[in-house]
């Protein structure tokens, strides 16, 4: 009796830690965009504040571009200034610390379309 309200509580926990777990809410470019022009700004927006403490930009041969220094400030919008890129697939790699503490991280992926 007492095991199964142990393992019910445990549960409850876990469910609640998860829900609260911070996650990328959106993106510009969008995930899986194509978009026109090279954008002059990239922009991540999370569901709570956190630290970004790796960004990476990658086109499909695997060469990466320079996005400067990360921002040191927590906050839950982030607008990095995106050098010009020529046509191509992108891959934007992208990690965070959450206000609970857990390491976050996830890839946007976009198009700049040949015009
Ligand atoms: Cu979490």
């Amino acid at each position: 009796m007492h095991s199964i309200r142990l393992i019910t509580l445990s549960l409850l926990l876990v469910s609640a830690v998860a829900s609260a777990h911070t996650r990328l809410s959106g993106s510009v470019p969008a995930d899986n965009a194509a978009v026109a022009t090279s954008p002059e700004m990239i922009e991540l927006a999370f569901s709570t504040d956190v630290r970004l403490t790796a960004l990476s930009l990658q086109d499909a041969s695997g060469a990466t571009f320079d996005l400067g220094a990360l921002p040191t400030d927590a906050s839950s919008a982030f607008a990095i200034a995106a050098p010009a890129l020529p046509p191509g697939q992108y891959t934007l790699g992208w990690r965070a610390v959450g206000a609970d503490t857990h390491v976050v991280s996830g890839e946007v992926h976009f198009t700049i379309a040949v015009s």
